[in-house]
């Protein structure tokens, strides 16, 4: 486990548009990740067409896309232990229906392609997925002070 993984994050438009970008993102701050990027945006249909190359060819795809560019939507980039996995955990099963009570997902939708939030599926996803928003200029090296009070092992003393 890394202290360095980043992830790949999306407030979906139907969050967007039901005003509930900022009681997802609480969700995200509380459980302790670092922000490192962030933008707010309509996506192209090419950038949607890239973004969502591996399930081109799937009978849901075109209208992925299209409910993907309907909208605005918030695209971050998440930095901290483990968050790949930690952060599809909070957002739940893809489909709303099937999420978890306590999931973003869980609590907040019914649909199965209008389920509110991306995350990365892993380390070589995430890679790809954020450099189709990002450059690596973008991205905000920063430390915070209460990292300590976040880390999943304590610091060994001597
Ligand atoms: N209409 C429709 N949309 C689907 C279906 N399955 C998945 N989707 C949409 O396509 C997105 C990508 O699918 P997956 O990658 O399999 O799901 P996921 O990894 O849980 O969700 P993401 O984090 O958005 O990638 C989902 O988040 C949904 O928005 C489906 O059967 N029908
Ligand atoms: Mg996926």
């Amino acid at each position: 486990m890394s202290n360095f993984e980043r992830t790949f994050v999306m407030i979906k438009p139907d969050a967007v548009e039901r005003g509930l970008t900022g009681k997802i993102l609480s969700r995200i701050e509380r459980k302790g990740f670092k922000m490192v990027g962030m933008k707010f945006l309509l996506m192209t249909k090419s950038k949607a067409e890239e973004l969502y190359s591996p399930h081109k060819g799937k009978p849901f795809f075109v209208s992925l896309v299209e409910f993907i560019t309907s909208a605005p939507l918030v695209v971050m980039v998440l930095e901290g232990p483990d968050c790949i996995r930690q952060i599809r955990k909070l957002m739940g099963a893809t489909n709303c229906a099937e999420a978890e009570p306590g999931t973003i997902r869980g609590d907040f939708g019914v649909s199965i392609q209008n389920n509110l939030i991306h995350g990365s599926d892993s380390p070589e996803s995430a890679k790809r997925e954020m450099a189709v928003f990002f450059t690596e200029q973008e991205l905000v090296n920063h430390q915070r002070s209460l990292e300590k009070w976040i880390s999943p092992a304590p610091t060994p003393v001597h």
